[in-house]
């Protein structure tokens, strides 16, 4: 009884925690699941505290097989949650292994946190193993500046929750993308006095500024314009409802980038397919047609993918750009008009005019004459017994996969053959967004990585990944991590034995043929190895057959060894034209 008394008066202190922890306890009050990497000495305590926040309950690492992997993985991972994906390395080579997905997300535009490690601060200079803070060798911090968004050195525990806060603001704002954060072990080691003393989760929700003039000048332009074609960027998915029912009204049409597929229903009757790289022939034609009036680019960077190579057609006084980032809007001198602002509160103000004016409730397609989308016809070649046609495998996969299936597709020719022919369900919910691609870095290999993210983000939901056999020599190894963590992923390889995409650019382009052959490999053995379920795939039968459905449902990756037609040229003329040299 006494001891009980005595307890109730000893002074509770607060017990004073690592650096490490502290880092920890703020991407957990951001709602941070999982922190994707390759453990090494450097970056030691950050894996104990990590170790921690797991027994509570908390974050846990997942480990890559390779730090570009693990980039890629965070990169899918903020995609498909919505969170922030975060990835760690050690000092020196891990690093720099991670610089690759790094700088694809920053392409990309997709937030991320990297944390890297370094010897301890009283030895650098010393020729420590794997130093790297450019103090007489390498500097990561240095290599990471041009690939995000800030980067710096902690060296000194006191700056870490300002230099975190910092570099996460920057994440997100004014251009979303990583944020790299060096921290040698003894600073990750430190005693703090206190866990977290700012609300991250306040700090970081996004902002809804929108420029008022230039949306009333935008309401008077569509309030004297008789057609309108309506351009869809990846930018648009939170606004997406909002932009189908203004075209609806307007009685426009709309296409979409390759990012961007997946927005809108195919079926949806003012749909006319995918502008700019692999594109349809009917939405550059909308795009060309002399008597629109008002071409409106919303969400979207004007690269060289999704502006068809900067399509004439686009960029000339009919165009109005709307979009958040200014530095996107920087690449359309040219328009009319320049919307800055958020999408979802500029199309809220739009629609809150249009809605009142009765004039405008145009019935869908009346005022519509284009024709519908067209593609090259996707059922080329299916009997049984040819070697598989990629269009057909990407139709078939598409229709056979339940609607809410995420598929990442990689660079390469599946990209041109996906994005012109991956088969989009009728019902598809707008918004949805399921088909993502890499654009402008556009590394080799993303979509392996980047599928593993994914299926963490949602277990409730199928994940499909499509690749070739050049990107799966090159990073096929993170197909393991799918295993390791039991998670629904199909993996679809091209085998051509061949880099294809090169392959069919020498010879569009006329070039010498060479450096393109790969040797014949069997991906179901690679991946019976690795105790993944493997099927090999010769024709549009042998696919038939499978049972996709239950694939699709397996608690654990599956790999589909696809010997598609090798001499099947991809829809990819424009990139050929482009490093041609076109002006
Ligand atoms: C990391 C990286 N290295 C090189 C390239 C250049 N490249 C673009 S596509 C491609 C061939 C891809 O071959 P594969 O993965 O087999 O796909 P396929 O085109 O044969 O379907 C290459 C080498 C690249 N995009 N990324």
């Amino acid at each position: 009884m006494t001891n009980l008394m005595q307890e109730s008066f000893i002074e509770v202190k607060p017990q004073p925690i690592e650096a490490a922890d502290l880092l920890v306890a703020y991407l957990e009050q951001i709602g941070v699941e999982f922190v994707f990497g390759v453990p090494g000495g450097a970056i030691e305590p950050l894996y104990n505290a990590m170790a921690r926040s797991a027994r509570r309950g908390g974050l846990r690492p997942v480990v890559a097989r390779h730090e570009t992997g693990a980039a890629f993985m965070a990169d899918g991972y903020t995609r498909e949650s919505g969170k922030l994906g975060v990835c760690c390395s050690t000092a020196g080579p891990g690093a720099t292994n991670l610089i690759t997905g790094v700088a694809c997300a920053y392409e990309n535009e997709i937030p991320m946190l990297v944390i890297t490690g370094q010897p301890s601060l009283h030895l650098l200079g010393r020729g420590a193993m794997q130093e790297s803070a450019g103090i007489g060798g390498i500097d990561t911090v240095a290599m990471f500046r041009s690939c995000t968004r800030y980067s710096a050195l902690i060296s000194h525990p006191d700056q870490l929750e300002r230099q975190l806060t910092n570099a996460l603001l920057s994440a997100y704002q004014p251009t979303p993308g990583p944020v790299h954060l060096s921290i040698p072990a003894d600073v990750q080691r430190s005693l703090m006095k206190n866990g977290p003393t700012y609300n991250l989760a306040h700090l970081l929700k996004p902002l809804s500024a929108v420029d008022d003039a230039a949306v009333r000048e935008l309401q008077g332009l569509l309030a004297k314009a008789q057609r309108v074609v309506v351009l869809i960027g990846s930018g648009c998915g939170e606004a997406i409802d909002l932009i189908i029912e203004l075209v609806e009204r307007m009685g426009g049409v709309f296409v979409v980038t390759p990012d961007a597929k997946g927005f809108i229903s195919p079926r949806h009757p003012s749909y006319l397919g995918v502008f700019g790289f692999a594109g349809h022939t009917s939405a550059s034609e909308a795009m060309e047609d002399m008597g629109v009036d008002l071409i409106l680019a919303v969400g979207t960077d004007i690269g060289e993918f999704n502006s068809n190579g900067w399509d004439e057609s686009l960029l000339n006084n009919r165009l109005v750009h709307i979009d958040s980032c200014e530095e996107h809007l920087t690449r359309s001198p040219m328009a009319c008009l320049h919307v800055r602002g958020r999408i979802r509160p500029v199309f809220e103000r739009l629609l809150r005019t249009l809605r009142r004016d009765e004039t405008k409730q145009i019935s869908v397609g009346e005022m519509r004459r284009f024709r519908r989308i067209s593609e090259d016809d996707p059922y080329k070649s299916a009997s049984p017994g040819a070697p598989i046609k990629p269009q057909y495998l990407m139709r078939e996969l598409g229709w056979r996969s339940s609607p809410d299936t995420r598929f990442l597709v990689d660079t390469g020719n599946s990209i041109a053959w996906a994005i012109h022919h991956l088969g989009m369900y009728d019902h598809q919910p707008s918004g949805g967004g399921w088909m993502r691609i890499t654009m402008n870095f556009a590394p080799m290999g993303w979509a392996i990585g980047g599928a593993v993210g994914t299926a963490l983000a949602n277990r409730a939901v199928p994940t499909v990944c499509i690749t070739g056999d050049g990107s799966l020599l090159m990073n096929g190894q993170e197909m393991s991590v799918a295993l390791t963590e039991k998670l629904t992923v199909l993996f679809v390889i091209l085998n051509d034995a061949a880099l294809g995409m090169v392959k069919h650019g020498q010879r569009l382009a006329g070039a010498e043929q060479i450096g393109v052959e790969l040797p014949a490999v069997d991906f179901k053995m690679m991946a019976e190895s690795m105790g993944i379920p493997g099927h090999v795939i010769h024709t549009a039968e042998d696919f038939e057959n499978l049972d996709l459905a239950a694939i699709l449902r397996h608690p654990g990756p599956t790999v589909l060894d696809v010997r598609v037609d090798k001499e099947e040229v991809p829809p990819m003329g424009l990139r050929v034209k482009i490093l041609g040299g076109m002006e």
